[in-house]
């Protein structure tokens, strides 16, 4: 039994040398609530259709890796009860114990990379946890990113996380956070983050370009297209920076440790927001598939 699987349309968009962009699956088994998951993603694949390439959305369903999944697997996996979050260390162990999962931006750019999808789109990385001095919480993420030659097109890190700190993990392991016709890294909800980049892209051709230049020289690994949140779904980072602190000191009061933090602070921030963090989160996602899409036809036709 094979345990990675194609589907149908990826394969043939594949062979044909067309645009297809893989899309990761933990923000529908992780990330999202019911039933905002299913239609992010849902509307992330109607985004890189409606932009000319084919979606190819990863995860693990009964112990099989699927890139491309249809959309009762899309609703499988969004209904499935205590799901997997896989990343590199686990990913083997799901495919033995047939486990049903989300892939992780880790997972996601090995099974595209074996699939030879090489743009993926997502709405925020793994990165550097806040309180990493103590916990050592580092998502498996960034070491992918210096190790996997995909591009992971997103809008930074999640802002609950110590960005700064991120960003210079990232220079360390050699991996490009290129911005999008911008010279700041976005900060998840917001446009600006005070944060400055070392290199920009005026435009997804330049960005094509310097990928392709990438792989030219053998520099090892991926690399990350940092889009901003569409202005009119943006918020303001201060308003933003508030409700984290605030949700933060419940965290501390509440003595909540570990792997239920950030869930916790997600579904605070959602509250606390009035539901403008999610309706911001929605867009991104669709934003930054549409962005790939325009990035994955610029690739496939230079
Ligand atoms: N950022 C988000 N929402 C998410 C994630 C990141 O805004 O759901 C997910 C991504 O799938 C990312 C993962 O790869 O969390 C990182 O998890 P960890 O920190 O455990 O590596
Ligand atoms: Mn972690």
């Amino acid at each position: 039994m094979d345990s990675f699987i194609l589907q149908d349309d990826v394969a043939e968009a594949l062979a044909d040398g067309l645009p297809v962009v893989a899309l990761e699956s933990t923000l529908i088994s992780h990330g999202l609530p019911a039933p905002h998951n299913l239609q992010a993603a849902q509307k992330a694949e109607a985004a890189i259709r409606a932009a000319g390439a084919v979606p190819a959305t990863i995860a693990v369903i009964d112990g099989r890796v699927r890139v491309g999944l249809s959309n009762s697997e899309l609703e499988r996996l969004a209904d499935t009860d205590n799901p997997w979050k896989l990343s590199r260390d686990n990913l083997a162990t799901a495919i033995v114990q047939n486990a049903t999962g989300g892939t992780t931006v880790a997972a996601t750019m090995i099974c595209s990379h074996q699939a030879r999808i090489g743009v993926f789109a997502t709405g925020g990385i793994g990165g550097v946890h806040r309180g990493w001095q103590e916990s050592l919480d580092i998502s498996a993420d960034l070491r992918e990113l210096a190790r996997t030659p995909v591009t992971v097109v997103c809008s930074g890190a999640k802002s609950l996380l110590d960005l700064p700190a991120t960003l210079e993990y990232l220079e360390t392991m050699g991996v490009p956070v290129i911005g999008l016709a911008t010279h700041e890294l976005p900060a998840f909800f917001s446009i600006e983050s005070g944060l400055v980049l070392r290199q920009s892209a005026s435009n997804v051709a330049e960005a094509a370009a310097i990928i392709a230049k990438r792989r030219t020289l053998q520099l090892e690994g991926g690399e990350i297209l940092a889009v901003p949140p569409p202005a009119q779904a943006a918020l303001p980072q201060a308003q933003v920076e508030q409700w984290i602190d605030s949700a933060i000191s419940e965290v501390r009061s509440v003595g909540l440790r570990g792997q239920s933090v950030t869930p916790f602070l997600l579904t605070r921030l959602r509250e606390l927001s009035g539901g403008r963090t999610l309706t911001t989160n929605m867009a991104l996602i669709e934003h930054n598939a549409a962005t790939a899409a325009a990035l994955a036809r610029e690739i496939c036709c230079v």
